[in-house]
C-alpha cells in the first residue's frame, strides 16, 4: 500500500491510513462500537436487511462494508431511510483518536457520533443496565510515580484525573429518552463517565503481578467527581475531540486547503455515548452472555433512533449523496 502525505497519510484511492475509509463511504451520522461482532449484530437493524438469508455472524449483503488492515470495520447503509455508518474501532483511547480524525477527514459537513460501548459500573447501575454520561474525564496512570527517582509530586499521584468534557446535551437527553422507551427508565442511568487508559490498573483492578498503587482509586474518582458512574476506555477522547473540532470544510465546492474553503460553525462534531454495564465493580458481578445477546440489539435500536432524531441541518450541509455508497438505497426508496 503506497501512501502520500506524511502529515495525514492517504493512499492513491483516498483511503485513510488506519481506518481505511474514503469519501462517500461514511455517513454524517455514525454509531461507533468497540467489538466488530457488535457492529455486525447492530447492522442487522439497518434497512433492507434480509435476516432469513443472512448468517448470524455475516454482514448483510445489501450493506457497504470495509475491514481495514488495522482492525477497523466500517458498515454503511440506511436506518429508517437515513444514511448511517457503524464503525467498530477496537479498544482504547488511541483507536478512538484514529477513528474520529480519519472519519472527519473524509466526510463533508457536520457529524454526529454516538458511542455504544460496554463499561464497568461504580454506581448502583447493575449488569445489563444502560448508562448515558453527560460528560467524561480521563484517568491516566502517572508512570513517573513508579520511576526510581520520584519527585514529591509524582509520589503523591499514581493516577492523573482530567477535567470533565461534556457530551452534547441534546444527544444525551435523546439517548436517555430512547433507551428508557426500549428498556424501561429503571434500567437507564445518567452521570459522569471515567475513561481509563487501561482495563486493569487505571480501573482499580487488583493484580498481584504488578505494583499499581490503585487501592484508593475508586475513592479518588468519587472525590474528584461525585457523579462518577462508569469506567471504560474511549468516551473521553470522543467528547474531547468533539469539543476541539473546528468548522468542517465542504470539499464539494472544489476548493481545498485554507483558502476559499466554505466552513460551517466551529465544533463540526456533536458527540454522545451510552454504555451497557458488563461489570458491576461494587458487587463484582459480570454480565451473562444471554444478557449481552438480549440487550445489545435493543440498545442498538435506541442508539440508531437517537442518531437520526437529532438534527444536523439541511441536506445541503451534508455529504453529497452522488457517488456515495448509500446513493442507490436512497434512490430505491425514492428519497432522491
Ligand atoms: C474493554 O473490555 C473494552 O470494553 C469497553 C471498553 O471501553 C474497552 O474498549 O468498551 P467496548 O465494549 O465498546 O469495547
Ligand atoms: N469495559 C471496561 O472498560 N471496563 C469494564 O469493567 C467493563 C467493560
Amino acid at each position: 500500500m503506497s501512501m502520500s502525505n506524511a502529515n495525514f497519510p492517504m493512499d492513491a484511492e483516498g483511503r485513510t491510513y488506519h481506518v481505511g475509509v474514503k469519501r462517500g463511504e461514511l455517513a454524517n451520522r455514525i454509531l461507533t462500537v468497540g467489538d466488530p461482532a457488535r457492529a455486525i449484530i447492530l447492522s442487522r437493524s439497518l434497512d433492507g436487511v434480509n435476516l432469513e438469508n443472512t448468517a448470524s455472524k455475516a454482514i448483510p449483503s445489501n450493506l457497504f462494508s470495509f475491514a481495514s488492515h488495522r482492525g477497523f470495520l466500517t458498515i454503511t447503509g440506511l436506518y429508517k431511510g437515513v444514511p448511517v455508518s457503524i464503525v467498530a474501532i477496537g479498544m482504547g483511547v488511541s483507536m478512538m483518536d484514529f477513528f474520529v480524525r480519519e472519519c472527519r477527514a473524509v466526510v463533508d459537513g457536520p457529524m454526529i457520533i454516538i458511542r455504544l460501548g460496554s463499561c464497568g459500573s461504580l454506581s448502583d447501575a447493575t449488569v445489563g443496565d444502560i448508562c448515558v454520561p453527560s460528560g467524561s474525564y480521563l484517568v491516566q496512570r502517572n508512570v513517573n510515580h513508579f520511576a526510581d527517582d520520584v519527585s514529591a509530586v509524582d509520589v503523591a499521584m499514581p493516577y492523573h484525573l482530567s477535567k470533565v468534557f461534556t457530551a452534547d446535551e441534546e444527544i444525551a437527553k435523546t439517548l436517555v429518552k430512547n433507551m428508557s422507551l426500549q428498556l424501561g427508565s429503571d434500567h437507564v442511568w445518567s452521570g459522569i463517565n471515567a475513561t481509563a487508559d487501561s482495563f486493569y490498573s487505571s480501573q482499580g483492578r487488583q493484580d498481584e503481578n504488578f505494583v499499581d498503587d490503585n487501592q484508593e482509586l475508586f475513592t479518588e474518582l468519587v472525590r474528584h467527581e461525585p457523579r462518577t458512574m462508569t469506567l471504560e476506555m474511549e468516551t473521553f477522547v470522543l467528547f474531547h475531540l468533539a469539543k476541539t473540532s473546528t468548522g468542517a470544510p465542504l470539499i464539494r465546492s472544489g476548493s481545498s486547503g485554507a483558502n476559499g474553503e466554505e466552513t460551517l460553525r466551529k465544533n463540526s462534531i456533536r458527540a454522545g455515548a451510552c454504555m451497557m454495564v458488563f461489570a458491576q465493580r461494587k458487587s463484582n458481578a459480570f454480565i451473562a452472555k444471554e444478557d449481552v445477546i438480549r440487550v445489545e440489539p435493543i440498545a442498538g435500536k435506541a442508539a440508531f433512533d437517537s442518531l437520526i432524531e437529532v438534527s444536523l441541518g439541511g441536506v445541503d450541509a451534508l455529504h453529497p449523496n452522488g457517488g456515495s455508497v448509500w446513493e442507490r438505497a436512497l434512490s430505491a426508496i425514492g428519497a432522491i
